[in-house]
């Protein structure tokens, strides 16, 4: 792998079939050669983590339209690849900081289920205690800071992070995930700057699914490489496949290996798509219906799913094990949160905080 170099910009990959990955696009994507695949075992695991965020998110939409769940909800669906993969390259010492679309990346955090569908309905018990809802999960036992509705609000908040831990001295990773609209923003910019200027410990997740909201990349960026760009700070950047679980998984982990090993910040550009609509309140006018029926041939899940059968593992009991326990996962959480009590009023001051003091 070398860091990314100029090249032009890039068009809207081919679907590509499962299994059909040459050496050569290995390299160019970033990950790895086929010999430092993980094993069988793995690939459960990795396939369990993405329908848990699936599942899940399709429940929310259901939950959403019988308006138990309100405000804004934007669903990661079609891009659980990137949250899974670039989670197996982390620690439970690492942080990581997310974006509003964040119920994938907190789920494969290992916040529960339950916890997250609690603070979507505003319960107590939620993880933010019912005062975040959907764009705002956080845990910090987990080292979970956000959930951020704020386009690009995250990254300053990773940099800090990352100059604290090597300040302290410690070994730690802070990995930031944002969007390619963020990219456009000046606290990215002014982020990768420092970062690399006092080689901090970020690694920095742009997942690019090719729209801000309902503007397409190539409309709002004269150069759609985004990881050459990122390269230009004098950082190592990598453009990666993000609909394939197992190649964002190995380049993840190298860039975070380099990362803890001193080598300053890495960019990795995630080539991925929302297979929904930007938010539930979306309709979603600006996309070519024909161009979401392409991406959806590379669904991240069946597209591993098709590379098991293809490498002879027993994959339909497998798959229907994994169903029913996640289906029992949602159905828990669904329940628990229906359950759960609301925060009490007397609390209302509670985490609030003055210039001078916290209130109470
Ligand atoms: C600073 C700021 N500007 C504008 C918005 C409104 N806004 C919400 S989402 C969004 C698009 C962001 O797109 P991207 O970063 O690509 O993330 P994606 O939704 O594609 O995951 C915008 C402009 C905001 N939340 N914050």
């Amino acid at each position: 792998m070398s860091p990314a170099r100029p090249t032009s910009a890039r068009k809207e990959p081919t679907p590509r079939k499962a299994g059909k990955k040459t050496a050569k696009t290995r390299r160019k994507t970033g990950a790895g050669s086929p010999s430092d695949r993980p094993a069988a075992g793995h690939r459960t695991d990795l396939l369990e983590a993405m329908l848990r965020i699936r599942r899940f998110e399709e429940r929310c939409v259901e939950l959403y339209s019988a308006t138990k769940i309100r405000g804004f909800v934007h669903l990661y669906i079609g891009e659980e690849a990137v949250a899974v993969g670039v989670n197996e390259a982390l620690t439970p010492e690492d942080a990581v900081v997310a974006t509003y679309r964040e119920h994938g990346h907190a789920l494969a955090r290992g916040i529960t289920a339950e916890a997250v569908m609690a603070e979507m309905y505003g319960r107590a018990t939620g993880c933010s205690g019912g005062r975040g809802g959907s764009m705002h999960l956080f845990d910090a036992s987990r080292r979970f800071y956000g959930g951020n509705a704020i386009v690009a609000g995250g990254l300053p908040l990773a940099a800090g992070l990352a100059l604290a831990d090597r300040m302290r001295g410690q070994d730690r990773v802070t990995c930031c995930f944002f969007g390619d609209g963020a990219f456009a923003e000046g606290e990215f910019h002014e982020t990768a700057n420092l970062a690399a200027l006092w080689r901090l410990p970020v690694l920095f997740i742009c997942e690019n699914n090719l729209y801000a909201m309902g503007t397409a990349l190539a409309r709002h960026e004269a150069q759609t490489d985004l990881a050459m760009r990122a390269a230009s700070y004098g950082m190592v950047a990598w453009a990666v496949d993000g609909m394939d679980v197992e190649a964002v998984e190995q380049t993840a982990r190298r860039a975070a290996e380099a990362v803890r090993s001193g080598a300053g910040p890495h960019f990795l550009e995630l080539r991925t798509y929302r297979f929904r609509a930007h938010s539930m309140y979306d309709p979603d006018r600006y996309r070519d219906k024909a161009e979401v029926e392409r991406w959806k041939e590379r669904d991240p899940i069946t597209r591993l799913l098709d590379r098991m059968r293809e490498d002879g593992e027993p994959v339909e009991e497998t798959l229907a094990g994994i169903e029913r326990r996640v289906a029992a996962e949602v159905d828990d959480a669904v329940e628990a949160a229906e359950q759960a009590p609301e925060e009490p009023v007397e609390h209302l001051l509670h985490h609030v905080t003055s210039a001078s003091a916290e209130v109470s």
